[in-house]
Order: structure tokens, then C-alpha cells, then sequence
């Protein structure tokens, strides 16, 4: 049929597909079976759950695909500020139960459950998780998106469609063995390839892949095509469904068997196999860089793909250069498509034709940088030699940048070596090196950190040169998450719990929860968060018995650190903790703690040893804790394997505690804690990054904080000796004990001994001794507060009703305010 008329609901869509008032049914049952029969050719009623799953999402792809046609377009017509947000990874997670929630079918569900006979609930666990991120910042992309969809701004996100998303996670023997992710050997019923589309990414020198790094063949330039896949972005009512835009790289016919291969027909197959390897895999590094030289390449053909659509889009809306920065606002996530500088600057000169002065002025009022950490290992810095041999042209793009850049620096502090040295966007000495840091400052109008402490460490103690140069660049945009995935999908008994005290708004306003904070001083309303709070446990426990055959207790407190393992993230903290109460309980059988059950789960990296001898050491005190009777019942201890978005999704509505206990001054912001609050667990956390805010938000008496802060850990480490807690608090000495003398791996003596070397041995520098006692001592608080569930639950509410801040609507209501000045485009 035609395209649609603009005002109008999937479900009158729905009716104009002939399928009366019961979508889906009826004489036609139009989407669902007829996808089954002309998909798939098969008799209905034999096909596999998989072959369901398909169908049914290939029929809420349907449903939505002229309103997809509408939303581009009427951004056409219009040519309104269209905002674009780059980033090498987006964390989407699974659709079919998203997309159908975000449209409004979610009374489908019910009648297709009815009518079929087929659990939907069955066939949403059919779909993979599209990994394509490793952490917050890649989650964080997809809850941005997610919310621009909702806020109908114009929005295309751009990013790569990796072959293979971040490994799947094993444990043997407690050791985390990485599996690949193939997620695509499948179709996936949500993309549409756009091969007509494709755009050639030209590159300086021949190379050739080997190991994961790229090698130089010859100095010939060559190609390689990017071919974009688009995945619909539903905003919550179905008004706006914005593009995911994934960029695969393939070769081009030319490069295959033209002039390049020479018609050896065998070499130019390789050839062919070597372009597409640029988007063959997600590199597993969460706030690291360890600078492989096909991560660079992959960042450029990223760049290069999404800015060449972005100005053909731009240019076809009729619009002129001088309006770029009115047209079109770039977000660079993090600086992994910081060279967009260099890139937009080349277009501008080289293919518009403008001078120096106004494409710059150009660049730098359309593109923004978001900075996501300040930890030393993840700034990125690229070799000169790379971009001589790959970009040349980008180089001396970087280079006069540069210049001009170090001259007015150098004409306010005349003789100031030091400063200039600081700043430069090349770092001198041995192998010369672009810093992208400094160049995403210096060519951007915007640079934001994700949380308020981070955003004022970013500028006092990280770059503070660079916020003496731009005071008007620096700013901060606390992180948030989606409520449509987070709260209304995740956790459904709260969820419904909330919309009859508040009504329906808070999922389009999150603000709106602080309506049922009042219900906190409401008995009969505790008992109904309790009753949704144990639904979730009940829920969490039996996917966990069916996904991963591990038992807990639901009738425990859920004590719980989902993230990735990092020394600064401390999970380590955590497990001594663990030690400590287990020591206590051996000693004392009648210690009146409330029962416990301490979940872990996180992937490392995999070249970052002592995280994965963290991971081996939380599964091996679980194996000793969980076998011994004088703990059993009161303490249990679980690493719950491969950690993924839709782990998440199960376990964070079941948590009673959520543990974010980093070190304070290094987790820039974190989300999960965001997603535990609104599921009304309580947080036990440092304060460091949006911990801080939460506190502030659910009022302090609703929070554990505890912990040295970041002024006493960054204001010089001098005074701390790891050492004197060791022999000086017993029950830190027994702990530490217990796991270097092998009492949790007596068939591996010394499996542990890189743990003393980091917290003895090289003086902690993430400073686990210098909380422990505040901690256990704080979690002696959280116990004995869970002992009295009514006073608990009190509190818990409170949260839930005060995370209205932590919707990602607010954080990209602020983004369009304050960076973009980009608004809705909504339909007449
Ligand atoms: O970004 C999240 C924050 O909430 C977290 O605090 C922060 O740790 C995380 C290199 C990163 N920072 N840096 C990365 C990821 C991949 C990579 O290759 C760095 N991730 C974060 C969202 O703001």
C-alpha cells in the first residue's frame, strides 16, 4: 500500500492493513501467517520457534515501515536541524519486545499468545542481543537514540554493523574463556540493507590484516565500499521512527578484479575479504585504547561513511555550506569519531571549495565532543606514521590545525614552552603521536563530561589548559537511561504499580514518579512495591534456572555488581568484603545478619590479566562459601556468566542492593546505578561519578555512601600505606589471608598471588584497603536495615520516585537546549 498519512497510530495503520479490530486475526491474518508462508514457505503450524520470532518481527516491521518512510519524509520537507550522533558502538540489546512496547502493541501480546498459541515471552528469547558495544558508553548511544526517537527530534545514529559484537563469555573452572558473538548468522528481521547507498572510502596505501593490525603493502591508494544497514529507532508512540544507520565494509568490483588483482582471480577473492575485515569484529577494550591499527581504521571508515551521508543529505535538502551548523549537529562519542575534524574540514575545502577561515568556523560550530573518562590508558593517540601511510591528506589537515591553534595560544602566553607542549595536538618525542583528545577540543564547540564531578574534574584537573582557552566549551550533561527498556519493560509488576499511583505519563516524564513519593509514608503501598519486588526476584530466578542452570534464593537479599572488570571499578573491594562476612558468620553461627546472595557478572578484557583473575577469584570464593555449612543459607556467592543487555534487563528489577563502589574520581558517570534506583533497589556506592546525584536526588538518607572522595584520592596519594591496614585490622588480615593462602583455590596454590601484588606489593593504587572497613561496616548498615523490609521498602520507594532526573529524555531535552539547538519535528 501507500505510504500513510502522517497523524496516524500503528493501530489504525494495523487497520488499514485489512486486519480489522483485532490486528493480526481475521480473515487476511494478514502480517503474521503471511510472512510464516511467503518468508519462510512453510505450513504455519510447523514452524520452529525461530521461524516464529521472525515472523512475528518481520510483521512489526510491517507495521511500522510506512511510518519509517513518513518520519524521513517529513524531515525532508521540513529541513528541520537534524542531530547525528556518531559512535563505534551502540549496545542495542534485543528489539522485538522494544520496538512492540515503543509502538503500542503491547496488547498484542495477548491476543497473539490467545490466538497462536505461541508465548511471546518464548519467542523474544529467540532473538540475540545485538552486542555491538561493550559497556555504558555503548548503552548509553542506544538509550540516546532511544529518547530522541521519543522527543521526535531528528536524529540519525551512525555506527558500525561488526560481524561479530562483543564475545560471548565462558567460565571454565572459573576462568573466562571468550567465545565469538556471531549474531548475524541469522537474518535479522529489524535491518534493511541500503546497498544503493554506499559510499567509497578511499585510503592511502594498500594494506593487509594480519593479527588483528594493519600492515602496509604498497603505496598504491585504494578503496574500500561502506554499505549501510538501517535498523529502526521506534520512539515511545510510534510518531517518530528515527534510523540506526550501521555502515558494513565491503570491497568494491573494481578493487576485486580490476587493475589492483591483475585477474589473479585467487588474490582478488583474498583482497575482497581483506576490505570487509574492517568491520569484522568489535574490539573488546572498555575505558582502554591499546591502539591496534585496524581500531583506526575503523574509526575512519566510520567517520568517512557517516559524514559523506550526512552532507549528501544535508546538500539534497537544498541547504547552503554557510548553513551547516544551522542544519546539521554532529555528536562525537567520545573520541573514537574524533576524526570527523579533520574530515568535515577536508569536505568543506577540498570538495566545497571554501577557504581555511570559514570551514573551520563551519567545523567547529557543527561538530561536539563528549568526553566518557579520565583514565589515562583510554586517551587515544594515534602514531603519525598511520596517518602518513593512511590519511595523508587528514595529517596536513591536523598539522596547520595545529599551527594555527598553537599560534594564538602562543600569543596570549608568550613564552609559555610548557603550556604549548601541553596542548599541542601532537605529542613529541620517540614515535610522534596525534592526541584525539585535543583535537576533539579544539575542533568542536562543545565538550561535555557525564556527570557533574566528572565534567568539573575534566576541567580543573584533566585539561584545564584547554578550559583556560575555551571557558565557553566546557559544560556537563549528567548520563540517563531509558524508561521505556529500563523500568516499563524490564520490570512490569512495578511498572504497573507505578502508571495506577501516578498514571501513564511517567514513561514519556519521568519527573512525573515524584507523584508517588509521598506513597513511601503508605503502608498498604510498601507492601505492593514489595510484592512487585519479589514478582521481579521470582522472574529473575527462573530465566537464570532455564539460561544458565544456576540456582539462588529469592527469598535472600540480592546484593548486586553487574559492570565491567576493572581494578577501579573494585570488584575486588566487593569480594573482600565477602571474605570478611564469611569469616564473621564461621565464627559466629548465630550472627543475626539477614540472608545474603551476592551476585556478580561482567566480561574483562580479554589482554587485561588481573581482571581475569578477579573473575576467578569472586567463582572460586563462591565455590568454598556456597559448600560450607557454616554459611550455608545466610551466604551465597554467584559470578552469573556472560553479562549482556538482556542479563541486565532480568536481574537489575530483582536487586535490593546495587553495589557502585569505585574508586571516587574514576567512573565518570555509570547507568546502572541509574537503572538499579528506578528499580527501587538501594545504592551502596562511593561518591564518584552520578552516584553523587543519586544521593543528592533520593536525599541522603536513602543511600550508603561511603568511601575516601575523589579531592582526598586525587589530592596526592602520598599519606596511604596498604600495608598498615594489613597489620593493623585483624579482620582485614584475615581476609586477605584466606585468599592469598589458598583456602579458595586449594587445587591451584598461588592462583591469587597477583592480588597481593596489587594491593601489597604495588601499593594499591586503587586504594581497596583504604575503604574496606567503612565498607563492611556500611554493609553491617544495609543488613540490619534489610532486616526490617517495611523500613526498607520505604526507602526504596523513595528512590524509585525520585529518579526522575536519570531519564535519558532529560539528558537529551539538555543536549538539544544547550548543544545542538535542534527541537522536535513532529507529524502535522
Ligand atoms: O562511559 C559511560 C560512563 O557511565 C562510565 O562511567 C564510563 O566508564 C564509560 C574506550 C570506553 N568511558 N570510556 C569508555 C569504552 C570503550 C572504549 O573502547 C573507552 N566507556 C566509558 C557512559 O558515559
Amino acid at each position: 500500500p501507500a505510504a500513510a498519512p502522517s497523524a496516524k497510530g500503528p493501530l489504525e495503520i494495523l487497520q488499514e492493513y485489512g486486519c480489522g479490530s483485532v490486528p493480526f486475526s481475521g480473515a487476511n491474518d494478514a502480517l503474521y501467517e503471511r510472512r510464516l508462508v511467503f518468508d519462510h514457505v512453510i505450513e504455519p503450524a510447523t514452524a520452529t520457534p525461530r521461524e516464529q520470532f521472525e515472523a512475528l518481527s518481520a510483521a512489526v516491521r510491517d507495521v511500522l515501515a510506512q511510518r519509517w518512510v513518513e518520519t524521513s519524509r517529513r524531515h525532508d520537507t521540513a529541513n528541520p536541524k537534524q542531530v547525528y550522533y556518531l559512535s563505534m558502538e551502540f549496545l542495542i540489546g534485543r528489539s522485538l519486545a522494544n520496538n512492540v512496547a515503543n509502538l503500542l502493541l503491547s496488547p498484542l501480546g495477548a491476543w497473539f499468545e490467545k490466538s497462536k498459541g505461541v508465548s511471546l515471552a518464548r519467542l523474544i528469547e529467540e532473538e540475540p542481543d545485538a552486542g555491538l558495544g561493550n559497556g555504558g558508553l555503548g548503552r548509553l548511544a542506544a538509550c540516546c537514540i532511544d529518547s530522541l526517537a521519543t522527543l521526535d527530534v531528528p536524529a540519525v545514529g551512525y555506527g558500525l554493523r561488526y560481524d561479530f559484537g562483543i564475545f560471548r563469555q565462558e567460565l571454565r573452572d572459573g576462568n573466562q574463556v571468550e567465545q565469538p558473538d556471531p549474531w548475524l548468522t541469522e537474518p535479522d528481521p529489524w535491518e534493511v540493507a541500503r546497498p544503493g547507498e554506499q559510499v567509497t572510502v578511499p585510503v592511502g596505501c594498500t594494506f593487509e590484516v594480519r593479527h588483528g593490525d594493519v600492515r602496509v603493502k604498497h603505496a598504491q591508494p585504494m578503496n574500500i565500499l561502506g554499505v549501510p544497514y538501517d535498523r529502526p529507532v521506534v520512539g515511545y508512540g510510534g510518531r517518530t521512527i528515527n534510523t540506526l544507520r550501521l555502515w558494513r565494509a565491503a570491497s568494491p568490483n573494481v578493487f576485486d578484479f580490476g587493475e589492483f588483482s591483475g585477474g589473479d582471480f585467487f588474490g582478488a577473492v583474498g583482497d575482497r575479504v581483506l576490505a570487509e575485515s574492517v568491520t569484522r569484529v568489535l574490539y573488546p577494550d572498555d575505558s582502554t585504547a591499546r591502539g591496534r591499527s585496524l581500531r583506526f581504521l575503523q574509526e575512519y571508515f566510520l567517520v568517512r561513511c557517516s559524514l559523506d551521508d550526512i552532507v549528501k543529505r544535508f546538500r539534497r535538502r537544498g541547504n547552503d555550506w554557510a548553513a551547516l551548523p544551522d542544519k546539521v549537529a554532529i555528536q562525537l562519542n567520545d573520541t573514537h569519531p574524533a576524526m570527523a575534524v579533520p574530515e568535515l574540514l577536508r569536505i568543506l575545502l577540498d570538495e566545497a571549495g571554501l577557504g581555511w577561515d570559514q570551514a573551520w568556523d563551519l567545523t567547529v560550530r557543527t561538530l561536539a565532543y563528549t568526553n566518557h573518562t579520565l583514565l589515562p590508558e583510554a586517551l587515544e593517540k594515534w602514531p603519525v606514521e598511520l596517518f602518513e601511510a593512511l590519511l595523508p591528506r587528514h595529517l596536513e589537515l591536523v598539522y596547520e590545525i595545529n599551527r594555527r591553534f598553537l599560534g594564538d595560544v602562543a600569543a596570549k602566553h608568550p613564552g609559555d614552552e610548557g603550556r604549548l607542549a601541553r596542548v599541542s595536538l601532537i605529542e613529541e618525542g620517540g614515535a610522534r603521536k596525534v592526541r584525539m583528545a585535543n583535537l576533539a577540543i579544539v575542533g568542536t564547540h562543545s565538550t561535555n563530561g557525564v556527570a557533574a564531578i566528572h565534567s568539573e574534574l575534566l576541567r580543573t584537573a584533566t585539561v584545564p589548559d584547554f578550559a583556560e582557552v575555551f571557558p565557553e566549551r566546557f559544560n556537563n550533561k549528567t548520563n540517563g537511561v531509558t524508561p521505556r527498556r529500563w523500568l516499563l519493560l524490564a520490570n512490569p509488576d512495578l511498572a504497573a504499580l507505578l502508571t495506577d499511583a501516578v498514571g501513564p505519563e511517567w514513561v514519556t516524564n519521568l519527573a512525573h514518579l515524584r507523584k508517588a513519593d509521598g506513597l513511601a509514608d503508605d503502608p498498604a503501598f510498601r507492601a505492593k512495591f514489595l510484592v512487585a519486588k519479589r514478582a521481579a526476584k521470582l522472574r529473575f530466578v527462573d530465566w537464570l534456572k532455564a539460561t544458565a542452570g544456576i540456582a539462588v534464593d529469592p527469598d535472600t537479599l540480592f546484593d548486586v555488581q553487574i559492570k565491567r572488570i576493572h581494578e577501579y571499578k573494585r570488584q575486588l573491594l566487593n569480594a573482600i568484603q565477602v571474605v570478611v562476612w564469611y569469616n564473621r558468620l564461621r565464627a559466629n553461627p548465630s550472627l543475626a545478619v539477614p540472608p545474603r546472595t551476592v551476585l556478580f557478572a561482567g566480561k574483562a578484557a580479554p589482554a587485561y590479566h588481573l581482571a581475569k583473575v578477579i573473575i576467578k577469584l569472586v567463582a572460586a570464593i563462591g565455590k568454598v562459601v556456597n559448600a560450607d555449612p557454616a554459611t550455608r543459607g545466610k551466604l551465597r556467592v554467584e559470578f552469573l556468566p556472560n553479562y549482556s543487555c538482556t542479563l541486565a534487563e532480568h536481574l537489575i528489577p530483582a536487586a535490593d542492593l546495587s553495589e557502585q563502589i569505585s574508586t571516587a574520581g574514576y567512573e565518570a558517570s555509570g547507568t546502572s546505578n541509574m537503572k538499579f534506583m528506578m528499580n527501587g533497589a538501594l545504592t551502596v556506592g562511593t561518591r564518584d561519578g552520578a552516584n553523587i546525584e543519586i544521593a543528592e536526588e533520593a536525599g541522603q538518607e536513602n543511600v550508603f555512601m561511603f568511601g575516601l572522595t575523589a579531592d582526598q584520592v586525587l589530592g596526592g596519594r602520598g599519606w596511604y600505606n596498604p600495608q598498615w591496614h594489613y597489620e593493623n585490622e585483624p579482620e582485614t588480615r584475615a581476609a586477605l589471608n584466606l585468599i592469598f593462602d589458598n583456602h579458595f583455590c586449594p587445587d591451584e596454590p598461588g592462583a591469587f598471588e597477583a592480588i597481593r601484588e596489587t594491593l601489597l606489593g604495588k601499593g594499591d593504587y586503587y586504594m581497596h584497603l583504604a575503604d574496606l572497613t567503612e565498607y563492611v561496616e556500611t554493609q553491617r548498615g544495609v543488613m540490619a536495615l534489610y532486616a526490617d523490609r517495611d523500613a526498607w521498602a520505604k526507602k526504596a520507594v523513595h528512590n524509585v520516585a525520585r529518579s526522575g532526573k536519570f531519564s535519558s529524555d532529560r539528558t537529551i531535552f539538555e543536549y538539544c537546549r544547550d548543544v545542538w539547538r535542534a527541537g522536535p519535528c513532529r507529524p502535522a
